[in-house]
């Protein structure tokens, strides 16, 4: 069977990454699967083993293992039929990285990485705004603190990683989406999967 083709979406707390993944999927043959997302589901399954574990990473900011986070994505990807993914919010550390390469390397590529670059403060700005109405128990200063210091020391060294491997396209995170997607086009026409 052909690999999956992935995309890896990485960038801070509030970057856009969401946003310009719908942005995405509306041009182009792309499946969206938002870690974050797909760990806020678990959570909520009734009778899931994880939902206490998970909901307190979430308001920490600190990072699932990725036994659970793999194994959400790895499903999803099976049921969905496809072959193309934009992988969002994940890999976010180091463990992701192993469990994600151990479990996926012979399954997947990972065709490209798409760093939404965004100064900090725009980042925290942008969800204390969408907190007013998000319901989402990271939205807050508190949490905010801790997921852009787990974004510092955990994920930058991720996308490091895949910097020295030539994979990382760097985007402006902080113009409108519509100049944030005008830019992420020129990448996607330029890949072949
Ligand atoms: N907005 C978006 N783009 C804009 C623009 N260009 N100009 C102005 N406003 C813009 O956008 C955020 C807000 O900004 C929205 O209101 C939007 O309208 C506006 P969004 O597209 O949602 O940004 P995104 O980068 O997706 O922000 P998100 O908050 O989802 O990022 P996080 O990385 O913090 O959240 P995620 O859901 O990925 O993870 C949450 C937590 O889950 C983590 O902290 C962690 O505890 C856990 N997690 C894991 O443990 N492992 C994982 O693999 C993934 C998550
Ligand atoms: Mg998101």
């Amino acid at each position: 069977m052909a690999k999956y083709n992935v995309l890896f979406v990485l960038g801070g707390p509030g970057a856009g990454k969401g946003t310009q993944c719908d942005y995405i999927v509306r041009d182009y043959d792309f499946v969206h699967l938002s870690a974050g997302d797909l760990l806020r589901e678990e959570r909520q399954r009734p009778g899931s083993q994880y939902g206490e574990e998970i909901e307190g990473h979430i308001r920490s900011g600190t990072i699932v293992p990725v036994q659970i986070t793999c194994s959400l994505l790895q499903r999803a990807m099976e049921n969905s039929g496809r072959k193309n993914f934009l992988i969002d919010g994940f890999p976010r550390n180091k463990d992701n990285l192993e469990g994600w390469n151990k479990a996926m390397e012979e399954v997947a590529d990972v065709k490209r990485v798409l760093f939404f670059d965004c100064d900090e403060k725009v980042c925290v700005d942008r969800c204390l705004n969408r907190g007013k109405t998000s319901g989402r128990s990271d939205d807050n200063e508190e949490s905010l603190k801790k997921r852009i210091h787990t974004y510092n020391t955990s994920t930058m060294p991720i996308i490091e990683h895949y910097r020295k491997l030539n994979l990382v396209s760097e985007l402006h995170a902080e113009q409108t989406p519509d100049e944030v997607f005008g830019d992420v086009k020129k990448v996607l026409d330029d890949l072949t999967l």
